[in-house]
C-alpha cells in the first residue's frame, strides 16, 4: 500500500504556495503571477509515485481582504487547514518578516511543515537569522529552505512530507490531477493570462464564466466571457483596436494546447456585472458560497 494524505498549503498571498504545488507536480496545473491573490478555489493537486499519493490543498493567500468575496476567500483559506494530515506553512523568505500567521499555527494540532522560499532571491546568512525567527515561534515544525523557482529543496520537501503520511488507499486512484473538472483548469489559465498581461486592479476584478467546450480527438474550442466590474475596465481588457483581448486568447490558446497537447482555439467576450465581487446573487452563481 502506498502513503497516502493531505497537505494543506497556507501561507501569505504571493508567498509561493502554488510555484511548489507545480513544481512537486512536475507540471504547470495551477496559476501563478506575480500579483497577490491569484488562487482563488481552494483546489486539490494530486502528486503520485511509486510509493504515495500526496493531495495538495492549494489555498488564497492571506491578506486583508477586501469586500465580500475577500472574506469569502480567507475563510475558505483558514479552513482548508482542518481535517489535513499537514499543514504546509510557506514564507516568502524575500519579505520583512510577519509573524501572524506563524502566531496561529502556534497551536496547530496538526503538524507543520515550514517552506522557506524564494532563497533564491535573499544571501544565506540573512535567510538564516530569518527563519531562526520564526523557528523560535513553532519549535516543533520542520522547517526546509527551499527555490520553488529553481527546484532547490523541493525533493527534500516531498520526501518530508512522506514522513508524516500513513499507509491507505488512494484518495484518487485514477490517476486524476486535480479535483476540479477540466473545464475549471481551462478557466484558470484564461484567468492566469488576464492576471499576467493586465496592471493594476483589473485583475481582481475578473472571473472567467466558461460558456462550452467543445472538443474531439486533435483539437478543442474553448468559449468564455470574461467578466468584469466596470465599463472602464472591460475598455482595458479589449485594449485599442481589440489588441489586449487578442494577446489574452493567444496566450491561453498555447497554454491550453500545451497542457492538453492539441490545437485549441480561444473565443473570449468580455462583459460587465458592476460589483460582481460583493453580489451575493453572482457569487453564488460563480461558486463563492457564503
Ligand atoms: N525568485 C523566486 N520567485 C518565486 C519563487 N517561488 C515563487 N516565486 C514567484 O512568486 C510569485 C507568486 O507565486 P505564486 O505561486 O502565485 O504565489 P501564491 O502563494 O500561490 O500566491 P496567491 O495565490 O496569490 O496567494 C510569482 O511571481 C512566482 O514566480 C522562488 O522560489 N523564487
Ligand atoms: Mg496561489
Amino acid at each position: 500500500m502506498k502513503k497516502v494524505g493531505y497537505v494543506c498549503v497556507y501561507g501569505r498571498a504571493n508567498a509561493g504556495k502554488s510555484t511548489i504545488i507545480n513544481k512537486c507536480l512536475g507540471f504547470k496545473l495551477l496559476p501563478v503571477s506575480s500579483k497577490p491573490q491569484t488562487t482563488r478555489d481552494n483546489v486539490q493537486a494530486i502528486y503520485n509515485d511509486d510509493d504515495s499519493q500526496i493531495v495538495f490543498v492549494d489555498t488564497p493567500g492571506v491578506f486583508k481582504p477586501h469586500g465580500k468575496l475577500g472574506s469569502i476567500l480567507l475563510r475558505d483559506a483558514e479552513s482548508a487547514k482542518e481535517g489535513v494530515d499537514v499543514i504546509l506553512y510557506v514564507i516568502d523568505g524575500f519579505e520583512a518578516p510577519n509573524f501572524e500567521l506563524a502566531n496561529k499555527l502556534k497551536d496547530s494540532k496538526i503538524p507543520v511543515v515550514i517552506a522557506f522560499n524564494k532563497i533564491d532571491l535573499i544571501p544565506a546568512d540573512i535567510g538564516e537569522e530569518r527563519l531562526n525567527r520564526y523557528k523560535t515561534i513553532l519549535p516543533k515544525a520542520k522547517a526546509l529552505e527551499i527555490s520553488a523557482k529553481s527546484g532547490f529543496g523541493i525533493e527534500d520537501l516531498i520526501k518530508t512530507l512522506k514522513s508524516f503520511l500513513k499507509e491507505g488507499e488512494e484518495p484518487y486512484p485514477n490517476g486524476e490531477v486535480s479535483d476540479h473538472p477540466k473545464e475549471f483548469i481551462i478557466s484558470e489559465i484564461i484567468r492566469e493570462k488576464c492576471m499576467r498581461l493586465l496592471s493594476e486592479e483589473v485583475p481582481h476584478s475578473i472571473y472567467i464564466d466558461m460558456k462550452a467546450l467543445k472538443e474531439d480527438e486533435k483539437g478543442m474550442e474553448v468559449y468564455a466571457d470574461i467578466i468584469v466590474e466596470k465599463d472602464s475596465e472591460k475598455a482595458i481588457v479589449i485594449g485599442k483596436e481589440g489588441k489586449m483581448i487578442s494577446e489574452i486568447s493567444r496566450f491561453s490558446e498555447e497554454s491550453i494546447g500545451n497542457y492538453f497537447g492539441k490545437r485549441v482555439y480561444v473565443n473570449l467576450m468580455v462583459k460587465t456585472i458592476p460589483d460582481w465581487r460583493n453580489s451575493d446573487r453572482y457569487l453564488k452563481k460563480f461558486g463563492y458560497e457564503e
